[in-house]
């Protein structure tokens, strides 16, 4: 085993995302798309520098500006043709897509805001009907968008929210799972998606949970999904 692991980091390829100027990445993500069955690149930095990346080639696919950077996420959320690229700037959410031709280029499609001091995004569907919602955390409040980047519902929470996912349960309707940042920690709480009501909420966790990292996963493989978080003191598995 030890010689599969050694070659596959031997065809490793350095994809460089951070340049003197442009700040950490803050955010990557995942998806095919140039459509040749390898799943490509995305990062955002905090400066709001998003770049995509062919990973078979390094090519770069995209190299925009969106003024702050708070969350990317690639997903196909028309339901046609290839994935799309929907990223959280400072204060707006765009949409990056490209033609039917995986070779086209991708352009900027959509655009929502403002968004001020926006902090979390989470694409998804939280209501079992195969449409992609789109959330935004911004200010205090949780906006819902239409997968054509259209303003839907909104609800105050009146806090800081770091983390947003949607709750794995066997309903087809599923709650938001959202991390707010407290004085000592953070806790974590299921909202309604709709009204912004609270169904659950955790103590207190050990250290404030971090950006992009709240998961639900199966580590079992038995089917029962579990909440994994992580805090800047830790990675935690739910019982
Ligand atoms: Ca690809
Ligand atoms: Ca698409």
């Amino acid at each position: 085993m030890a010689s599969t692991s050694k070659s596959a980091w031997s065809r490793r390829k350095v994809l460089r995302c951070s340049t003197p100027g442009i700040g950490p990445t803050i955010d990557v993500a995942q998806g095919d798309l140039n459509g040749d069955g390898v799943k490509d690149l995305v990062a955002l930095t905090s400066a709001g520098y998003l770049h995509a990346y062919n990973v078979s080639s390094g090519q770069q696919l995209l190299d925009e500006w969106v003024s702050g950077g708070a969350a990317v996420e690639v997903a196909n959320i028309d339901g046609a043709g290839g994935p799309e690229i929907i990223v959280l700037g400072g204060r707006e959410v765009f949409v990056y897509a490209r033609g039917a031709s995986p070779t086209s280029p991708f352009v900027r499609t959509l655009q929502s805001g403002p968004y001020d001091f926006a902090s979390a995004l989470l694409v998804g569907d939280v209501d079992g009907d195969s449409a992609t919602d789109i959330f935004v955390a911004y200010s205090g409040h949780v906006q819902r968008l239409n997968s054509s980047l259209q303003p839907t519902t909104s609800f105050a929470v009146g806090q800081y929210i770091q983390s947003l996912a949607v709750e794995q349960s066997a309903f087809s309707r599923k709650n938001l799972v959202v991390a707010f940042q407290g004085a000592f920690g953070s806790t974590i709480h299921a909202l309604d998606p709709a009204s912004g009501d609270e169904v659950w909420r955790s103590p207190v966790t050990y250290g404030m949970v971090t950006p992009h990292s709240l998961y639900f996963v199966d580590p079992a493989g038995v089917g029962e999904s579990r909440l994994a978080y992580a805090t800047y003191y830790g990675i935690f598995l739910t019982r």
